[in-house]
């Protein structure tokens, strides 16, 4: 399974194809759609949100709903694409329009531009842009339901907004009301603008956004994303490619403003002692084998153990800070207040939904990898087979 993505933030569309999917998957197009609509939500999303109504147009690989086998090609148009004719596009004429030179920390604009040898970093971010993000939960949404069909469901929720706010103090701080049971994120999660587990964790998440607004800055923050009813046996522990922390990792880390990612509670058990942090097993009455705990996140020797999987994703600020950053302009080549591009000042309830398809697309690629199959009976034999085995 592999993907690839192309589109520019203000080009005409953004696009994906996606190869891999067996054939005979039945495709919710309205569910995918759903998706889109999700990624757009989010308390602390900016101007451009109110411009866009992300839709998915297949092109190839789905035929009357149902996939072929073939690769899936699909589109989404972008609205704003209207107000940038002439200034983004292989047909643009008026190149020096809406010039970025003074470049943006934290963005790509200097690297990239060092890099790729352009003198406008419009040519590095309109595809560094966090747009690209709506083509992969277009291809979260089809793994989504690839994984639906074996039996497996993604969620996720946002645990802290501002570095010095997580879910690990929250209670500190006076919340008591914040379940983390996965039904409960799915019934909680999207009803909050958030996508906070508890009204306290809202309040004071929008408090937190509303303050970064206000002066004109921006939020970082964590999300928790977990999958159910993942089988014992996907993943490996014979190469470092096959480890299943390796293609959850490289694939969230992907995610523009991702950096960093945490399987299980690792960085919370830090300094514990082995005996206290590894999950003691042992059979229940019924000789089914259990454990109490999952401070491994599901996965031992990169191979997935039957748990949930749990994975911790830390995210920074959007660096298209209002107020500016000292930085420097490379045209005028001298200091300046970095470039003030229209932005979101908090992205984080926006990236749960996203990792939620990466997370998605990552265990249907591992999954695809351990089980092979041409069409969804051949695979659902073979993961019938999987879980007999425990
Ligand atoms: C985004 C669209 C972009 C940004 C944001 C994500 O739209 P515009 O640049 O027109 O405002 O809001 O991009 C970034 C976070 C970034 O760093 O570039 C979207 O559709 O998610």
């Amino acid at each position: 399974m592999r993907f690839l993505t192309a589109g520019e933030s203000h080009g005409k569309c953004l696009m994906g194809i996606l190869e891999g999917i067996p054939a005979n998957l039945k495709i919710d197009i309205a569910q995918v759609n759903a998706e889109l609509a999700r990624r757009q939500q989010g308390y602390g999303r900016g101007g451009r949100m109110a411009i866009e109504s992300d839709t998915v147009e297949f092109v190839a690989g789905i035929r009357g709903g149902v996939t072929t086998g073939a690769p899936i090609g699909f589109f989404i148009a972008n609205k704003d694409y209207e107000n940038w004719a002439g200034i983004i596009g292989a047909d643009a004429s008026q190149l020096d329009e809406r010039k970025v030179t003074a470049v943006r920390p934290g963005h790509a604009d200097l690297a990239g531009c060092i890099k790729y040898a352009q003198s406008d970093a419009r040519n590095i971010l309109e595809r560094a842009s966090a747009r690209e993000t709506a083509a992969k939960v277009v291809i979260g949404a089809i793994a989504k339901q690839y994984l639906a069909e074996l039996g497996i469901r993604v969620t996720s929720f946002t645990t802290g907004i501002d570095c010095v706010f997580s879910m690990y103090d929250c209670e500190e701080r006076g919340c008591n009301q914040c379940g983390h049971a996965f039904e409960d994120i799915i019934a909680r999660a999207d009803r909050s603008p958030v996508r906070a587990m508890s009204p306290y964790c809202e309040k004071e998440f929008m408090k937190y956004i509303d303050e970064a607004k206000k002066s004109g800055d921006t939020l970082g923050g964590e999300v928790r994303v977990i999958a159910r009813g993942m089988p014992v046996g996907i993943g490996s522990h014979i190469a470092f490619d096959k480890r299943l922390e390796y293609k959850i990792a490289g694939h969230l880390m992907a995610i523009p403003s991702v950096k960093g990612v945490a399987v299980g509670n690792i960085f919370t058990l830090m300094g514990g002692d082995g005996s206290q942090t590894h999950d003691a097993l042992s059979y229940d009455k019924n000789g089914k084998i259990v454990r109490k705990t999952n401070n491994a996140g599901g996965i031992e020797g990169g191979i997935s153990n039957g748990e949930d999987i749990v994975v911790m994703l830390g995210i920074k600020p959007v660096p298209s800070v209002p107020k500016g950053i000292p930085s420097i302009d490379i045209q005028a080549k001298q200091n300046a207040i970095s470039a003030r591009e229209r932005g979101d000042t908090c992205v984080v309830p926006a990236a749960g939904v996203v990792a939620e398809a990466v997370l998605a697309y990552a265990l249907a690629e591992a999954i695809a990898e351990t089980l092979g199959g041409d069409h969804m009976a051949e695979v659902r034999e073979r993961m019938r087979l999987k879980r007999d085995a425990f």
